[in-house]
Parts: structure tokens; sequence; C-alpha cells
């Protein structure tokens, strides 16, 4: 069996990076071997452009950003993909979805934001995070960073579901991420379940 791709997506603050930890945990208690992405990852040269706007240090041109976040996930993907051939399960906060639902949101086309993503690893599996921006909102450190307004987190929702929308069920699954820590954690878990270690074959395309 190959590993499995679990990507967790959603608004800011929805406690995505809460529980990619837990579930790290879990699987690992469970005897997967699980290897933990997060996009952006800020570590690399790319990634360290990215930071530098999301913290409003430095301007860029909507499509620029647009694909350096692309970028980003394509100097990783050579190693998920082998991951996953060698078995091992991945969790991965934040993916494609968010690069086009973010973009998309701040106007720019959805085909033009879909297309640099075209033939990155697809995941296995999609836990969609959905929280009202009210929520989120009164959560800490919300506010800090370039996206975190509430216009704009309300368009990226409504394009999260235009997303997930396409997915067959199963694939893409959402969660009310508004709950206990806990409560998210075992919803989590009751879908992750279902597919880990269970996939097999080539691992799909996006889109
Ligand atoms: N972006 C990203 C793009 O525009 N294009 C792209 O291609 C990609 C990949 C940064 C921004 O980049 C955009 C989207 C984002 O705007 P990021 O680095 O993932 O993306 O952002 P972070 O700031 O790291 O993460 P988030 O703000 O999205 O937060 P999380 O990970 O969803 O939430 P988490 O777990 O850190 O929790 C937030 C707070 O809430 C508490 C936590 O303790 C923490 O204080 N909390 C809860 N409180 C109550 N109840 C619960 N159930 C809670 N769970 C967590
Ligand atoms: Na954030």
């Amino acid at each position: 069996m190959r590993g499995t791709f679990i990507v967790i997506e959603g608004l800011d603050r929805s406690g995505k990076t809460t529980q990619v930890s837990t579930l790290q945990t879990w699987l690992e208690s469970s005897g997967t071997p699980v290897k933990l992405f997060k996009f952006p990852d800020r570590t690399t040269a790319i990634g360290q452009m990215i930071d530098s706007y999301l913290r409003s240090q430095s301007e860029l041109d909507d499509r620029a950003i647009h694909l350096l976040f692309t970028a980003n996930r394509w100097e990783l993907a050579t190693s998920i993909e082998r991951l996953l051939e060698q078995g091992t399960t991945i969790v991965c906060d934040r993916y494609a979805f968010s690069g086009v639902a973010f973009s998309a949101a701040k106007g720019l086309p959805l085909e033009w934001c879909r297309s640099p993503d075209a033939g990155l690893p697809a995941p296995d599996l999609t836990i969609f995070f959905d929280i009202s921006p009210e929520t989120a909102r009164e959560r800490g450190g919300y506010g800090e960073e370039r996206y975190e307004k509430e216009e704009l987190q309300k368009r990226v929702r409504g394009l999260f579901g235009v997303l997930g929308a396409e997915f067959e069920s199963g694939k893409w699954v959402t969660v009310d991420a508004g709950r206990s820590r806990e409560e998210v954690a075992e919803d989590v878990w009751r879908h992750v379940s279902k597919v880990v270690g269970k996939v097999d074959g080539p691992v799909a395309r996006l889109w």
C-alpha cells in the first residue's frame, strides 16, 4: 500500500495547524508512518518571499504572489510523491485549494488561478475546516496577516465551496471547525480512519 495523501484546508484561524498536530499523534500511535507538510512552507527561498509579503513587509503584483505560492508547492511535489510511494502517509496543512481560493477572492480569474497547479499530486482526502468569520475573529492572533480581513475571508469561504463541489463525495469533506478542539479532532479522525492505509495505485493529479 502506498501512503495516503490527506490535506486540511480552511479559512484563517480555523484551527488547521492545531488539528494537524493532533492527527499526527493519533496516526503515529496507530502505527502509521506519517510526515507533515505545510503550505506556504516559509523555510525555502520562495517561502521567505511569501512570508515577507504576508507580513506586509514587501509588495508584489497579485499574479506574481500567486505564482510564488504555486512554485512553493512544486518545489516540494517530488518529495511528497516519493514519500507516498514509499508508504508514508502525508498530512498537509493547506494546499492548492487555498492557492486558488485566496487569489480568486482578490479578483483574479478562477481558471487562471487553477492552471499553474495542474499536475500536482492530488489528495486522497481533503478535509475543509469551515468556520464563520465571526468565530475565527475571536481566536488568538487574528488580523495579524494580510488576508485576515472579514470581507476577503467571506469570499474565500464561498470559493472553497465551489472547489469542493467538484469532488466526489468522500474525497472532500467539510468539518464544522467552530466547535471545541476535541470535537473537531474526533470528526477529523472519523474521516481519516476511513481512508488511511486503504488507498493504493498511482497518485492522482490535480485537477
Ligand atoms: N495562502 C496560502 C494563499 O493565499 N495561497 C496559498 O497558496 C496558500 C497555501 C497564510 C496565508 O496564506 C494564504 C492563506 C493565509 O491567509 P498559513 O501560513 O497557513 O497561511 O496561516 P497561519 O497563520 O499559519 O494559519 P491560520 O491563520 O490559517 O491558522 P490555523 O492553522 O487554521 O489555526 P491554528 O491551529 O493556528 O489556531 C488559531 C488559533 O485558534 C486557537 C489556537 O490555539 C490558536 O490560537 N484554536 C482554537 N480555539 C478555540 N477552539 C478551537 N477548536 C481552536 N482550535 C485552535
Ligand atoms: Na493566518
